[in-house]
């Protein structure tokens, strides 16, 4: 087990059982002259965290744990867009029109594509999802029953929003979740705040959370114990 320093308490993950869920980096939502950035938003909040989420992939990939991305989008022809979904939000630019980036969070939009700092490599899942959480209408369950996974760890966009339901269905689900807390982020840094506080209420009643560094010194510390022990 690896025992990170985490909020509210410390949080300990089998390595042969984690995986890294990143939801939606998506240009849309984070590069100047995108759909977020067009509804108003200061998109430089969420590439501050591109750097935590480059360091947290790293650390995944550096152990040959799995790594999943996620994507909210949907198929051409709206079908699996709820109109409840695309009728809320600014009537002047919704989820289908012609955007900055072309057709907004449309399945092979350039908008809709990861951000180049976190694109998936070979061997990393890429999951499209039509909702906010990333278990509704997808594979996600099956991929990580597959893998035998328990454990996940969470960075992504928003915080508050596809962060967050996806971490409540997980843990609907029986994983245990930790959220990265350099590693996710928000329009409204204040939400930020609160859905990290909702998420561990309570005794952790949804998840845990911690910085980067604290994850990398555990991760560091368990292979120099297995280094010391082999030598
Ligand atoms: C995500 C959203 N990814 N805020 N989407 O959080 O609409």
């Amino acid at each position: 087990m690896i025992t990170v320093d985490a909020k509210p308490f410390a949080y300990s993950f089998p390595e042969d059982k984690v995986a890294l869920i990143v939801i939606d980096m998506q240009r849309d939502f984070i590069e100047p002259g995108g759909f977020g950035e067009t509804l108003g938003n200061n998109v430089a909040l969420l590439q501050a965290i591109l750097p935590g989420v480059a360091g947290l992939l790293k650390v995944f990939r550096d152990n040959g744990w799995p790594v999943i991305h996620t994507r909210e989008g949907h198929k051409p022809d709206l079908s699996d867009c709820p109109p409840a979904k695309r009728l809320r939000g600014n009537p002047s630019l919704r989820i289908g029109d012609d955007g900055p980036m072309g057709r907004i969070l449309i399945h092979g939009s350039p908008g809709h594509d990861i951000v180049a700092e976190c694109a998936a490599i070979e061997g990393e899942y890429v999951v499209d999802k039509p909702g906010k959480g990333a278990f509704y209408a997808t594979e996600l369950g099956e991929i990580l029953k597959k893998h035998g996974i328990t454990h996940l760890i969470f960075a992504g966009v928003t915080t508050e929003v596809c962060v967050q339901t996806t971490m409540r269905e997980a843990n609907d689900r029986g994983y245990e979740n930790l959220l990265i807390e350099d590693a996710t982020e928000s329009y409204f840094p204040e939400f930020k705040a609160a859905a990290m506080e909702m998420i561990r209420a309570q005794g952790a009643i949804v998840g845990w959370t911690a910085p980067l560094a604290s994850l990398e010194d555990a991760v560091a510390k368990t292979e120099s114990r297995i280094a010391e022990s082999a030598g």
